[in-house]
């Protein structure tokens, strides 16, 4: 499984070789450039217990000392959390060429890594999308090219809140990427339930989601499903709360002319203050829950048999 641009631990190597469930994690979230410390490293701390309470292995993606790496070794946490670089899956071919140290992996980069390993599904707190005002800017993240390339299940609480929602789900279309509700009818837009907008499809048992993948393997679909899952009611944020929060991140951007991949990180934290902080607490909260069912979905595939096995 490992090779000289990936390093899989052995933990999630004997998984895969068992059949056992795993479940990938990607690492943007967990750094500085997701969650203030120490609430990064506590969010990373819940979500691997989700993952364990639900019977499945995790496997944290980061790159470090120039290789993909997918199943960061305990003692090696430190270095992921503290990562500045952010690097996105048109980055990885560059970090790995050149032996980048340390790098903290998105959205696209961590299921390009989890797909190499063979792992089928992945947890996130929100998927990129098609960025306001992108009609201009052309910026559209690349996460959702990767979920229509990879064949992995990805769960996330909807996209990120400040993206324009419409256009992702427009967009996730065109790519050919089923969205299916988790429980739920509606969009979910990350620190709240219901973004407005409808999912084609809803999903209450985790067997289907599994039948749902692997029809689309059988069908030759070269991509994975998109999962959204509504941030648990008990912790939803006030929609107007979040409006204005959104306005101010979206205004600090202006102000300080940023774009690309800078823009996501001083939203965040734009966010964070506004809400007084309360942002944080929601986004942890959603990647757990995220977790927890990216763990029922993954032990629910280990039990449907992929055709590849008949
Ligand atoms: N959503 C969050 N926090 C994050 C991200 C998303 O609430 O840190 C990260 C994810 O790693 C996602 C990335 O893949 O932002 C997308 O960045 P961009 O918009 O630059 O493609
Ligand atoms: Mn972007």
């Amino acid at each position: 499984m490992s090779s000289p641009s990936l390093r899989v631990s052995d933990e999630v190597a004997d998984a895969l070789t068992a059949n056992r469930p795993i479940v990938a994690l990607e690492s943007t979230i967990f750094s500085s450039l997701g969650l203030p410390d120490p609430h990064n490293g506590e969010c990373l701390e819940r979500c691997v217990a989700a993952i364990r309470g639900g019977g499945a292995v995790p496997a944290l993606t980061a790159v470090l000392d120039g290789r993909g790496v997918v199943g960061v070794d305990d003692d090696e946490i430190g270095r992921v959390l503290a990562a500045t670089r952010k690097i996105a899956a048109r980055d990885l071919p560059v970090a790995l060429g050149s032996g980048a140290d340390v790098g903290v992996t998105t959205v696209s980069a961590s299921v390009t890594l989890a797909a190499a390993a063979g792992i089928e599904v992945f947890a996130t707190g929100g998927v990129g999308g098609v960025h306001r005002g992108s009609e201009l800017s052309g910026d559209v993240s690349h996460d959702l090219v990767a979920l229509s390339r990879h064949p992995v299940v990805t769960v996330s609480a909807g996209a990120k809140a400040f993206l324009d929602l419409a256009r992702t789900l427009e967009l996730l279309e065109t790519l050919g990427v089923p969205v299916v509700g988790w429980k739920t009818d509606r969009f979910p837009a990350f620190y709240v339930r219901d973004s407005g907008l409808p999912v084609s499809f809803r999903a209450d048992d985790p067997t289907v989601i599994a039948r749902v993948f692997r029809s689309a393997h059988d069908l030759g679909h070269p991509g994975g499903v998109l999962v959204a899952n509504p941030i648990p009611s008990a912790d939803e944020l006030d929609p107007e709360l979040i409006d204005s929060a959104l306005e101010a991140g979206l205004d600090q951007v202006t102000r300080l002319g940023l774009s690309g991949p800078a823009v996501t990180p001083v939203v965040l934290g734009a966010i964070a203050a506004a809400t007084d902080g309360l942002s944080v607490p929601a986004n942890l909260a959603l990647a757990e829950s995220n977790a927890a069912v990216a763990a029922e979905i993954a032990t629910a595939l280990a039990l449907e048999p992929s055709s590849a096995a008949d």
